[in-house]
């Protein structure tokens, strides 16, 4: 089971470092790390499982959160329309996407990172992605609204990218170009 201590923070190296493909058929011990992110990221949605084992509420995990630097994402979110986009994929690649952006209306977040960033963080609006189940199977995803938004966030994790990396310096607050809000 994955609990915070195994959550690397922000100056680890392993953080800003490029992640590496999975090789597939998947090993049984690629699969078991990207089960465990799975249910990282389940369980800590779980408030009486979250309180037992002081988990923070994660709504996405990348593999080089818990320096293992290999092209895995977890993903257990639901949409404005309460559908849910709950996903473990092995190199997950984003294929296509919109012209129009978005950002969260909040700004963003990350376990792996125990301050307040504030600014915008723009988002590609929508984002198709593909990516191997932990079945073996290849999916095609198209992802909008706070999806797309965590797809984005988790996938710059396996490129050593930080969502304060996107922020503008000069103004936090800038709207990027083309860009509707997300209001979480
Ligand atoms: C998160 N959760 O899990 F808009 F219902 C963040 C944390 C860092 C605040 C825990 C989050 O943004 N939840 C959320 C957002 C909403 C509406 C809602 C719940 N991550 C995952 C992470 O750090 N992965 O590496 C950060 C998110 C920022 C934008 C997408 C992922
Ligand atoms: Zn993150």
């Amino acid at each position: 089971m994955i609990l915070m201590k195994d959550i690397i923070k922000e100056g680890h190296p392993s953080l800003r470092m490029t992640a590496n493909q999975v090789i597939l058929p998947a090993s049984e011990q690629d699969k078991q790390t990207l089960k465990n992110m799975h249910d990282y990221v389940i369980n800590s949605q779980d408030p009486e499982i979250a309180e037992k084992y002081g988990l923070r509420p994660g709504i996405g995990l990348a593999a080089p959160q818990i320096n293992v630097l290999k092209r895995m994402i977890a993903v257990h979110v639901t949409d404005e329309n309460d559908k849910l986009y709950s996903y473990a994929l092995f190199n997950p690649k984003i294929v296509s996407h919109s012209v129009e952006k978005t950002y969260l209306s909040t700004g963003e977040g990350c376990l792996s990172v125990d301050r307040d960033v504030p600014g915008y963080v723009p988002r590609y609006a929508r984002v198709t992605v593909k990516g191997t189940t932990l079945d073996g199977k290849e999916v095609q995803l198209r992802l909008k609204g706070l999806a797309a938004i965590v797809f984005q966030h988790e996938i710059d994790h396996l490129n050593g990218i930080m969502f304060y990396d996107h922020i503008n310096k000069d103004n936090p607050f800038t709207e990027p170009d083309n860009a509707t809000p997300f209001n979480a």
